[in-house]
């Protein structure tokens, strides 16, 4: 929802000094603002929506952003060759995983081909697979470890 508030808009366009047209024009050019009728009437901004800065002339969106943020899966790959106690070592040091799940997880991918070590946001969800992938490099087993989208 959008209301009359405050000093600045959210692009950081500054109010003060432009007339009640001008700012309806500016806001119907963004979309921000339905049409309005020129010269008819009172200022054409949206009736107040009853937040407390009111009396000045800036747009503020109010609106909540409904969408929740994306979540990606951290995987763990099998191979032949990292020795069991790594992986382990690897999930209760990248993730926190503590025995029984450690070992669950594990063993979940020697038995699968891959198993989920948690599920985390995109920027966390990267982290993580770089920084197993790259310990694993460091202590010469091919570990992998990769990202997915959750749902
Ligand atoms: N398959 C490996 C072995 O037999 C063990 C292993 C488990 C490797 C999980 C990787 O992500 C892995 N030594």
């Amino acid at each position: 929802m959008w209301a009359a508030l405050g000093a600045q808009d959210m692009s950081g366009q500054i109010w003060s000094n432009v007339s009640e047209q001008d700012k309806t024009n500016v806001a119907t050019v963004v979309g921000a603002l339905p049409p309005v009728k020129s010269n008819s009437g009172p200022p054409a901004l949206p009736p107040d929506d009853g937040d407390a800065n009111s009396s000045t002339g800036t747009l503020t969106k109010t609106r909540p952003q409904v969408k929740e943020p994306s979540m990606f899966k951290v995987i763990l790959l099998n191979d032949d060759f990292t020795p069991m106690d790594f992986v382990v070592h690897v999930l209760r040091k990248f993730f926190h995983k503590v025995d029984p799940e450690a070992t669950a997880i594990m063993l979940q991918v020697h038995h699968q081909g891959a198993g989920v070590a948690g599920v985390f946001s995109h920027e966390i969800a990267e982290t993580k697979v770089y920084l197993v992938n790259e310990y694993s490099k460091q202590n010469q087993h091919p570990l992998k470890c990769i990202m997915e989208k959750d749902q």
